[in-house]
């Protein structure tokens, strides 16, 4: 196996990154500053990666100015036609998934799969957008007056402002830029600080389709911490709108700022996720369906299975089957064929793994597995943890970004909904039955009040051509696919009178002759 250090010189060659790199794009890359820079370190064992200066006041204005002015021109082309540049970004990204996927691995430490899976969500939403370029459909109504038309249209908002997490480096940004490129927007991108280096690279690859595609420069990236550039963004008119995957504290802190200047924000903030396991379930599904929930990306999604609730006829097999595939998971560096679980983002991110898991206990919790850090100097590892806990406990009805699973039991339907929806947060939601009047009941308004639910099937890991977010604290947004398409977009609704007089709406009668 090669090291984390010729892993990452291989691929930033394949890639042109140097060990500097700008972070700062707006059709042209602006120069890597030393003293404005972010360190970038990997997870897997400490190895540094590189460096990625960040935009400056000045420079974030100067993004700004340039989007708004490549938005005059993309916006009167034909969506057909800016849906077909989406396509060849996409055909491009995916020459370079293998390495761009190792660049996620690498700076994040996802597993090989999922740094993989997540390039290849980038290239999903690139078709998907593709498609949408012939369907951006309004509706026309009947008029209630002669020689009337009335309908609706769709216009393109501007510069969309997109502020992405760590956990999704590159293709939450995507879900929004290819959608909103589509319908016309341009947009100015700021990730997380915790995963700059995946963002260059993805503008790097970006920028030679474009250039190769004669693309113009519709995107632009602006590297650099929340409380500078994510402020600007916030206060900034020029932004009609701010996409934003967080936190609940920073997303309510946003989301005000933004509203307090009359702009949009789609927000899609964290999770609680819960899978109800039914006695009625397939063992092998259902066992599956959570590990994968709980385990992947080492329980940093936002989808992530944080609690699952057992009936009590299977309770004590599922537990027991469960801590099974827990003992048996892998856990380390992630480009390692077998390992199931990699690092955690950061030391931080070990310690709220800890607090977590010393809270559960105090508050009645027993832990059936797990609760041990296995590495926090060279690379962060923790081992994932079971807690059999009891309804009510505060901790259950928080996130913590860790690979910590709360379970609970029950005996009716009515008792696991309303433990499973007696939390702040509503975004991925699962049932685990093979009886239609469970899964039904789960489906209905008594039933999962997020905005994902999921039959069998794991609360992580969805589709991108459904609609993507959460109610409650989540924050409401939807992103990707279904008809997220028109978040982006101001309606209008157009009435035209191509009669020779003008009768007016209800009858009302003007008379100025
Ligand atoms: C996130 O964690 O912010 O559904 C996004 C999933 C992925 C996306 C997660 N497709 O788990």
């Amino acid at each position: 196996m090669k090291s984390i250090k010729e892993i990452r010189d291989e691929t930033f060659e394949r890639l042109g990154l140097k060990e500097e790199n700008s972070g700062v794009f707006y059709g042209k890359w602006e120069k890597y500053d030393p003293e404005k820079s972010i360190e970038v370190r990997s997870p897997i064992d400490g190895t540094y990666l590189g460096k990625v200066s960040v935009a400056s006041p000045e420079q974030y204005r100067n993004a700004v100015v340039k989007m708004e002015k490549e938005f005059v021109e993309w916006s009167e082309t034909p969506a057909p036609q800016r849906s077909l540049a989406i396509k060849a970004i996409a055909d491009g990204i995916k020459e370079k998934k293998e390495l761009l996927g190792r660049i996620v691995s690498l700076e994040v430490g996802k597993v090989t799969t999922e740094g993989q899976g997540e390039i290849q969500e980038m290239i999903d939403v690139g078709y998907f957008a593709t498609g949408l370029g012939r369907q951006i459909y309004g509706l026309t109504m009947a008029s209630e007056r002669p020689y009337h038309r009335l309908y609706e249209q769709y216009i393109p908002l501007g510069v969309i402002g997109v502020i992405s997490a760590f956990n999704f480096p590159s293709s939450v940004w995507s879900w929004n830029a290819f959608i909103a490129a589509t319908v016309g927007d341009t947009v100015l991108w700021k990730p997380s600080s915790k995963a700059a280096l995946s963002s260059v690279a993805v503008m790097r690859v970006i920028e030679d389709i474009m250039v190769k595609e004669s693309i113009p420069g519709i995107f632009a990236l602006v590297n650099g911490r929340g409380r500078e550039i994510g402020e600007l963004m916030a206060e900034d008119k020029a932004l009609p709108l701010i996409s934003f995957t967080g936190s609940v504290k920073t997303g309510k802190h946003l989301a005000e700022k933004v509203a307090s200047r009359l702009g949009k924000t789609i927000l899609e903030l964290g999770g609680n996720n819960c899978a109800i396991v039914s006695e009625k379930a397939d063992m092998k599904v259902a066992l599956k369906g959570v590990a994968f929930g709980a385990l992947a990306t080492a329980g940093q999604r936002c989808t992530s299975t944080r609690r699952v609730i057992v009936h009590e006829k299977i309770y004590n097999e599922f537990r027991e089957k469960l801590k099974n595939i827990y003992e048996k998971a892998k856990t380390g560096n992630p480009l390692e064929d077998g390992i199931i679980v990699g690092p955690m983002i950061d030391d931080d991110a070990v310690s709220n793994y800890e607090k977590a898991i010393a809270k559960a206990v105090d508050q009645g919790g027993r832990v059936v597995t797990g609760n041990k850090v296995l590495e926090r100097k060279k690379g962060y590892y923790v081992q994932p943890t079971i807690i059999e806990a009891r309804y009510g406990m505060q901790i259950t009805k928080e996130e913590t970004f860790a690979p910590i699973l709360y379970m609970f039991k029950y005996s009716t339907m009515e008792e696991a909904m309303k433990i499973h929806n007696d939390v702040p947060q509503g975004l991925s939601s699962a049932m685990f039955t093979t009886d239609l009047r469970e899964e039904e009941y789960f489906l209905s308004a008594r039933g999962s009040d997020c905005g994902l639910a999921n039959i069998n099937t794991s609360t992580a890991g969805a589709e991108i051509g459904g609609a993507f977010g959460g109610e409650k604290d989540t924050g409401g947004g939807r992103e990707s696919g279904s008809d997220s398409w028109k978040l982006y977009m101001r309606r209008q609704t157009v009435t035209k009178n191509y009669g020779k007089d003008i009768p007016l709406a209800q009858g009302v009668q003007f008379k100025i002759e």
